[in-house]
């Protein structure tokens, strides 16, 4: 009944059991302005070929789950102004009515699961908005990772959240959380954040044998490898945190609420900052595209 299509790219490497990484579309559509959109699309896709995978950006086009796009395709979305943002709640009733969206991290990771992908980059995962206890606004990522099992690779989640309440939400929902490469959590324009990650690993391959370990142990979900931001694209806690600040006080001043509130705010810290955070963005997530690919390349290599 679901209308899957897959690039010739993507095709050829399920065909030849060849490792693949998820990436997901709202990244293009509602985290980042044209054309560095595009640019950054195709930097990532050539970034896990570098690193021996093969990319599987995922959309929703005319009523079809798109896994992996031709080029056209990419560059026919990332112009596309008004894109519907697809998560669990919208992904079936797109595809019903044959429509076009991208997908965040929950839809990417059920379109992932669908064809079989483990491993998914992406830049950030949506969690517990600050001020969450009234407005109740948790994203749909967390419980994703709590039923899918895929893994995903993200620089740890941004200041705009309240991280200490988004490491309490994936405890209880018994999402693992592991730091690569430090014991800090950390929080994506700064490789650390004040909190330490429950778990830490050094290497692709334990990773993957954590993920194949959970399917074993017939645990639903996936986990959360949080991947900190090269340290020369770091951007200082304390020069971000007054347009973060800023940034939310605009939001509430213009009453932006639901799926409205993530897109918002990544648009006003880019202006804020005039790009900065966009170049550090950039930077991190070809570093999670490099590490997923050795994630994808690992799990292959893992045997069951
Ligand atoms: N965080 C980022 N960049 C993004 C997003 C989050 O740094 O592009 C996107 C992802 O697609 C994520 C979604 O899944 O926002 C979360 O939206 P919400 O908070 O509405 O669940
Ligand atoms: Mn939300």
């Amino acid at each position: 009944m679901i209308d899957i299509r897959y690039s010739a790219e993507v095709a050829k490497a399920r065909a030849e059991k060849r490792p693949l990484v998820a990436l997901e579309s709202t990244i293009i559509t509602h985290g980042m302005p044209w054309p560095q959109n595009l640019e950054m699309a195709r930097r990532v896709e050539a970034t896990v070929r570098e690193n021996g995978a093969t990319p599987a950006t995922i959309a929703v086009i005319d009523g079809a789950l798109c896994v992996g796009l031709e080029d056209a395709q990419l560059e026919a979305l990332a112009q596309t102004r008004g894109a519907a943002k697809l998560s669990r709640a919208d992904m079936a009733a797109c595809l019903a009515m044959g429509g076009t969206g991208a997908t965040t991290v929950a839809a990417t990771m059920i379109g992932a699961a669908l064809a079989g992908i483990e491993v998914f980059a992406t830049g950030g995962i949506g969690g517990v908005h600050r001020g969450a206890e009234q407005s109740f606004d948790i994203s749909a990522d967390l419980q994703e990772l709590a039923r899918t099992p895929v893994t995903v690779v993200a620089a740890g989640a941004k200041a705009i959240l309240d991280l200490s309440k988004t490491l309490e939400v994936l405890e209880t929902l018994g999402v693992p959380v592991i730091a690569y490469g430090q014991d800090d959590f950390p929080a994506f324009w700064s490789a650390s954040s004040a909190f330490r990650a429950p778990l830490r690993m050094d290497d692709p391959a334990t990773i993957a044998r954590a993920h194949r370990m959970r399917r074993a142990l017939d645990i639903p979900g996936g986990q959360l490898v949080a991947n900190p931001i090269p340290r020369d694209a770091e951007i200082a806690r304390s020069e971000i945190d007054p347009m973060i600040a800023r940034a939310l006080k605009d939001a509430e001043t213009h009453k932006i609420t639901g799926k409205d509130v993530t897109p918002y705010l990544l648009q006003r810290i880019y202006e804020l900052t005039e790009g900065r955070s966009l170049t550090a963005n950039i930077a991190l997530v070809l570093n999670n595209a490099r590490l997923g690919a050795a994630i994808a390349c690992a799990m292959g290599e893992d045997g069951k």
